[in-house]
């Protein structure tokens, strides 16, 4: 028995210098046997065109319009908007206790094929080349309006995150705050610039090519890597090796490398249990105020929900809602298992 504390045997602590948050690490737990049901799910078979689907070309959605006959990618305002662009300006203080403010942005539907039965690992690498520069596109439409100075562009993908719709698609929200994710972690960056005049990620990821052990796939312009601090059993960060603040800085061959470890990091995704993986995922760019962050790193996080098996899920409950967030399985042995599993697609085998 080892008495000298390690990563590997002992629970700990784990910082994350992005948002300046601490997670507790708890690897003795992953022996421990599971007791739930794990069921075998059965196969997903979709047709190419579900004339139930409010995404697919040619098809009305809810307010009575009709989609056009697209056959690419295809932007809309989402129906439902959480955010008005004309929501008058207004503010609420009393005391410092009730405190409201008045918000303006507004929200977009991507669909990313007009194929109703892929996803993004199973679409060809030059149609997710175009749904790249459909990210970057408005990421430059939105971001230029005076109003917005943050954009989010995201995928939620799977019934579990709260998809409405398995027909690939993603969305963008552009308000007029930074919202709460994004801040922290600009202050971390911004402060971290200011001290070392060098960019957190960029050290953070020297730091990672040196070990190795936590990397999941790599290009020349990208890494995917599970981060030290993870806290989604299979989370993973998406870095840009240049330091760049947004998608609107990435050269052709770098938007190429993009979509390419996309393609490959969302292929290990579905091998992993050989189903349609759900994960929410999302870019991390700088702000569209218009003012200079040196500091800000483009990234992405994706952060799955499944734990163990096809239906096996983590949970933010308990303790992790009360204290603090918990992991059993190390982000080096979720590194480990991602990075064995093939990187062509379980379907097209
Ligand atoms: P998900 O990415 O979580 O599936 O959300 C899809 C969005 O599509 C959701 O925000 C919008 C919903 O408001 N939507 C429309 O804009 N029009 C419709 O006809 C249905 C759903
Ligand atoms: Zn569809």
């Amino acid at each position: 028995m080892t008495r000298a504390f390690g990563l590997i045997d002992h629970p700990h602590r784990r910082y994350n210098p992005l948002t300046r948050e601490w997670i507790l690490v708890s690897p003795h737990r992953t022996q421990r046997p599971w007791l739930g049901q794990v069921e075998k799910l059965p196969p997903e078979e979709r047709p190419r065109y579900d004339p139930q689907c409010y995404l697919c070309p040619g098809n009305e959605r809810a307010g009575g319009v009709r989609n056009p006959l697209y056959t690419e990618t295809f932007v809309f305002d989402n129906d439902f908007s959480a955010l008005l662009p004309d929501t008058p300006a207004g503010k609420m203080d009393e005391r410092g206790l009730l405190v409201a403010r008045s918000e303006r942005g507004l929200c977009r539907v991507i669909c990313f094929s007009p194929r109703h039965d892929l996803t993004l690992p199973e679409m060809a690498l030059e149609d997710i080349r175009k749904v790249v520069d459909v990210w970057a596109e408005q990421t430059e439409e939105l971001g230029t309006r005076p109003q917005i100075n943050h954009v989010q562009v995201f995928e939620n993908k799977g019934a579990m995150m709260g998809a409405s719709n398995p027909h690939p698609h993603g969305q963008v929200w552009a308000n007029e705050s930074i919202p709460h994710e994004p801040a922290k972690e600009l202050a971390a960056q911004t402060d971290y610039w200011q001290e070392k005049r060098s960019c957190l990620l960029c050290d953070y990821l020297a730091l990672e090519e040196k070990v190795q052990e936590r990397m999941v796939c790599q290009n020349e312009h990208f890494v995917a890597l599970v981060p030290f601090w993870a806290v989604w059993p299979f989370e993973t960060l998406l870095l840009s090796r240049r330091h760049v603040p947004s998608l609107l800085e990435l050269t052709r061959a770098e938007r190429d490398g993009l979509a390419e470890i996309i393609k490959r990091l969302t292929t290990k995704y579905d091998n992993l249990f050989e189903i349609s993986f759900p994960y929410s995922m999302g870019f991390h760019q700088q702000p569209t105020d218009g003012r200079d962050y040196p500091g800000w790193h483009l990234h992405v996080h994706t952060y799955p929900p499944l734990l163990r098996s096809a239906t096996v899920r983590k949970f933010m409950v308990g303790y992790e809602m009360l204290a603090e967030p918990q992991r059993d399985i190390p982000a080096e042995a979720a590194a480990q298992r991602l990075r064995s599993l093939p990187d062509v697609h379980y379907r097209q085998r």
